[in-house]
């Protein structure tokens, strides 16, 4: 039998509202941040809201929805962690709000960029700027958006626009070995099998072109969701382009800058079983085996009835399969729809649980300690 998460989870955070779900975790020395983007307040649905070190509840603006859709951490220059959290919305205003890790305050930016879904996906730029980026997605697989904001002024600046579903992820990582983040931003639904679109950090601009589109294929198709990362499974010293697919048969290919410029046809691939979502999700806590090469963490949120996530060792050469996995327990919920990392130590996984047309489905994050692998 595979391994329970309840058997190998350092500990858990249980949603606190019935029906809401849990989606997102952040936790730092000085807070912990939880998310619930689908709770519905005062009749109307998905406002979404947050809970801060289990005690604090923000909830979503009436002018946008969803907030906790995402969450991310900044540490600007000479200042304590902020946390981020988005809270996009159908309509063209969405909201970033902004937490100081070091004391209570809280305040927020709206956003009028006259684009709907802006914060549906989120990563940081430059921690130490205070930059991130906001995907901006359409509904439909239509226009998307990449958009830079700083989080500390609101400044919110339009990087791209374009097919495809845009912004259904937005990723950040040094591809070339300048010390400089690349942007990158997925667009599932372009031209068919999906593409990544990769900026040149030292070299960009609103309404700049891409330098580099890694196109999606037959063997990689829907590329660009939501599982996109930077993160060094090689161990050369610089990020790779590591990316999971859109669909239910999904593998997860990195793809190595190298001299191929992000060839797809040159890239190393984990090879998920059928059926599971692999890769739907995903996330690097870095190198923790210290062997040079980075880990990461793929979720497989339709492995048998309970959900799975995967953890997968660097380095990835050829194609890999992925050793045995973590799966959820054994009460008809879904395990690994959402992960990330929580800190240096920890990594999380969320758990729908029960019964969420009885109003019971508070959810669960499970926190793993990287110590385990
Ligand atoms: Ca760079
Ligand atoms: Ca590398
Ligand atoms: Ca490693």
């Amino acid at each position: 039998m595979d391994p329970c998460i309840a058997e190998l989870a350092s500990h858990s955070v249980e949603g606190w509202h019935p029906g809401g779900g849990v989606q997102q975790y952040i936790e730092t020395a000085e807070i912990t941040v939880l998310s619930s983007p689908a709770r519905d307040i005062g009749g109307i649905q998905d406002q979404g809201a947050i809970l801060v070190n289990g005690t604090h509840e923000l909830t979503g603006n009436p002018s946008s929805s969803r907030l906790g859709a995402q969450l991310a951490v900044v540490q600007p220059a000479g200042l304590s962690q902020h946390v981020v959290a988005s809270a996009p919305s159908p309509y063209d205003e969405a909201t970033l709000w902004i937490l100081d890790s070091e004391s209570p305050t809280i305040w927020s930016h709206t956003l009028e960029l006259g684009a709907p879904s802006v914060g549906a996906s989120l990563a940081v730029l430059n921690p130490g700027a205070g930059t991130v980026l906001l995907g901006a997605p359409e509904t439909s697989g239509g226009e998307g958006e990449v958009v830079i904001v700083d989080v500390m002024t609101g400044e919110a600046s339009r990087l791209a626009h374009g097919a495809g579903g845009l912004g259904e992820s937005v990723a950040a990582g040094d591809l070339n070995g300048d010390g400089i983040n690349e942007i990158l931003g997925g667009a599932p639904y372009r031209d068919g099998p999906g593409a990544i679109l990769v900026w040149d950090g030292a070299n960009v601009g609103p309404g700049m072109e891409p330098d580099v589109t890694v196109a999606g294929s037959t063997e990689a198709a829907s590329l660009g969701g939501l599982g996109l990362v930077v993160a060094d499974l090689d161990g050369d010293g610089t990020g790779d382009l590591c990316a999971g697919a859109m669909t239910a048969h999904g593998d997860v290919v990195v793809v190595y800058p190298g001299e191929s410029k992000l060839d797809l046809a040159s890239s190393a691939r984990v090879q998920g079983p059928d059926g599971a979502w692999f890769g739907n999700v995903l996330a690097s806590p870095g190198d923790i085996d210290g062997n040079g090469s980075s880990e990461l963490i793929i979720s497989a949120h339709a492995l048998t009835t309970y959900g799975g996530a995967f953890w997968v060792a660097g380095p990835i050469e050829g194609v890999v399969e992925p050793e045995v996995p973590l799966h959820g327990r054994d009460i008809g919920g879904v395990f690994g729809r959402s992960l990330g990392v929580a800190s240096d130590q920890f990594v999380w996984i969320a758990e729908q649980a029960g019964d969420a047309e009885a109003g019971e489905n508070s959810g669960v994050i499970w926190v793993l300690s990287t110590d385990l692998w």
